[in-house]
This record gives C-alpha cells, structure tokens and sequence, in this order.
C-alpha cells in the first residue's frame, strides 16, 4: 500500500487529506520446473502451480528419484490434480550424461509414497525437454526462471544444444547440492550424485544461479505441528498433499530419528516465490568428478580465491592468491518458519 498526503485548496478554505492506494501487483514471473517427481517434487509442484508470484510455462521430466517414464506419468498426474492441464508436461533424458542411473524408489515405487492420483487428464507434449526449454527461453528473454529439482540432466543438454541459453534466462535456482555433508554419502547430494558431469555444465554454464543445498531443507523441517494445520483443511490438492506429508513425517521420524521431514524440493520454490526467504553467499562453486570419496562432490570456495604456488629451491611455496570468480548464490539459511507458512497457506483448502 502506498499513501501520499495532499492539500487541496477549495476557496479560502484548505482541505489536508490523504489517497492510499495498492501497489500494482507484480507480473507473475515465468518459471519452467525441472523436476523428478518424487514427493518432495510434487510438494514444490503444488506449492508453484498455486503461487500468484509465479507462471508456470512447462513441467520437463528428468530420471531420478524414479525413472523418465515413471516420473512423467507423475508430472502429468500432478498438473491434473491442480486442474493445470494446460502446462506443457515434456520428457526429457532418459539417462544421466555418462553414467548409469540410480533411483531412489526409496518412497514406494511409484515416488509417490503409494498415494494413488486419480489418471492423468491430459497427454505428455511431444517436444523434447531440453528443446522446449531452449524454444521457451529464446520466447522470453531474461524472464524465464528455471527451477530445476531433480538431477541437472536436461538443463545441461539444453545449455549444450544452444549456450546462449545462459545469457538469456533470467536465473537458475535449483534444489542441489551440500556443502555440509551429503544424502548419498559422507559429501554428495543426490540430485548432483546422480548425474556429476551435468552439474558441473550448469555450475559452469553462465547462469545467474543460486543453490539451495541439502541444508536449507535441513532447516525446514515439517513438523507434526504443520501437518495438524494442513489436515483442518480440506481439498483434492489439500488432502493429497497432508497424505504425503504425513507419509514422510512418519518415515523421517522412525527411519531418522528426525523431528520433522525435510522438504528439500520446496524450498527452493519457496526462495523462486520470494526470494527474502533465504540467506544466500557468493561463491565458487565446483563439482568433484574424479574423488575416490567425493564424486559429485559440490565444492564450495568461499574464498572466491586460490592460493598461488611458486617453485623455490626443490620446493614450491604459497605466494599470494589469484582471483576465483564467484558462480553461485549458495543458500546459507531460511526463515523456516516463514517458508513453512507459506507451504500451509497456499496449499490449505486447494
Ligand atoms: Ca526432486
């Protein structure tokens, strides 16, 4: 709301009031989700498609958290349940780049943690994902937020197939990445665990990009409080979010000895709907390809610097650092709280 005091003179007599009046509300910014649907997916699925701040242009399908096929009969599930079977729903990959895929069908085999959606409404697109990222992006030059939440497959094959691409997004913000200690093993996330080399195109690449790592989901746990507000409420959307919610409260609480479940995927939707809902730090981010122990390792200098080695005697000693340009907005914190609310309200009722 904005006010502006005025004086207005009416004759000899002089009339002080005041006009208020809403700000214009913002352009729903245009977003394509990236995504392996999976539960967490389709909370940040569900999140976005009922966000105002956020137009949905495509859901593409990448294999993870289940394989291509599973996940795009899911992506399409989803969007129907939203009654959004007007977004273009593309597969994509159908492999990571170099290496064989890994699932992790650890939330029954469906990703979907059982809970049966009723059949999809509406038929995949027949474009191919990278392909229609690259169309969309070059439709909307530097307005286009990709939110990857999966394994960065496609995203690198779109930045591969036409690298003007990173120029012309607006940003990338995707689920991703540790630098506190991994999912998979002691140091990597899944989503880079699963497809290294593709991550390091797209830390690479020239997006403007943020990361919203293992520990910003640590932070937000859904907590048996959050899921008692979300089942007040009632709704096709509402009632298969709470199922799934409360699938994963229970999972996190008997299998992790955790308060709450971690919603990993959602809050990166949740820092692409507003963006003061996290705390980010430059840096240089790397992806390890060849460790023994840290492939897919995201490799975080915060120095935005290396030292610099000089030969002496049989020796080589430290001289000074050169500079190493910062390439991502790496999220250090969340407003929790916040962001949970957030999640509730969008989805209560819906
Ligand atoms: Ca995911």
């Amino acid at each position: 709301m904005r006010a502006w005091t005025c004086r207005v003179v009416v004759g000899t007599l002089t009339v002080v009031g005041s006009l208020a009046w809403a700000a214009p509300p913002e352009a729903p910014r245009r977003v394509i989700i990236d995504t392996d649907p999976g539960t967490d997916d389709a909370m940040a699925i569900l999140l976005a498609l009922n966000s105002p701040e956020l137009k949905v242009e495509a859901l593409t399908v990448v294999p993870g958290n289940v394989t291509a096929a599973q996940g795009l009969e899911n992506a399409l599930k989803l969007v129907s349940l939203a009654g959004r079977t007007d977004i273009p729903v593309a597969a994509g990959a159908q492999a990571p780049l170099l290496q064989k895929l890994v699932t992790a069908e650890t939330h029954a085999p469906d990703g979907l943690a059982g809970i049966s959606l009723p059949a999809a409404r509406s038929a995949r697109d027949p474009r191919f994902a990278p392909d229609l990222i690259v169309e969309l992006v070059h439709r909307y030059p530097h307005e286009i937020t990709l939110v990857p939440l999966g394994p960065l497959t496609n995203i690198a094959l779109a930045l591969s197939r036409d690298p003007s691409v990173a120029g012309l997004v607006k940003e990338v913000v995707l689920m991703g990445g540790a630098i506190s200690g991994g999912n998979v093993d002691a140091v990597a996330e899944y989503n880079i665990y699963v497809d290294p080399e593709a991550a390091q195109v797209v830390f690479q690449g020239g997006c403007p990009l943020t990361m919203v790592g293992l520990e910003i989901g640590r932070k937000a746990l859904f907590r048996r409080q959050h899921l008692a507000r979300l089942q007040k409420t009632h709704g096709s959307q509402n009632d298969f979010a709470a199922r799934v919610l409360e699938y994963l409260v229970n999972l996190c609480e008997k299998k992790y000895a955790l308060e709450g479940a971690p919603l990993y995927d959602p809050t990166a939707m949740g820092a692409v709907i507003d963006r003061s809902l996290i705390r980010t730090q430059l840096m240089h981010v790397d992806v390890e390809l060849r460790g023994e122990f840290t492939r897919g390792e995201t490799v975080a200098n915060r120095q935005n610097a290396l030292n610099r080695k000089v030969p002496r005697g049989d020796r080589l000693v430290f001289d000074g650092t050169e500079p190493l340009a910062p390439n991502a907005h790496v999220a250090t914190d969340i407003d929790a709280e916040r962001f949970l609310d957030l999640l509730i309200t969008r989805l209560a009722g819906k």
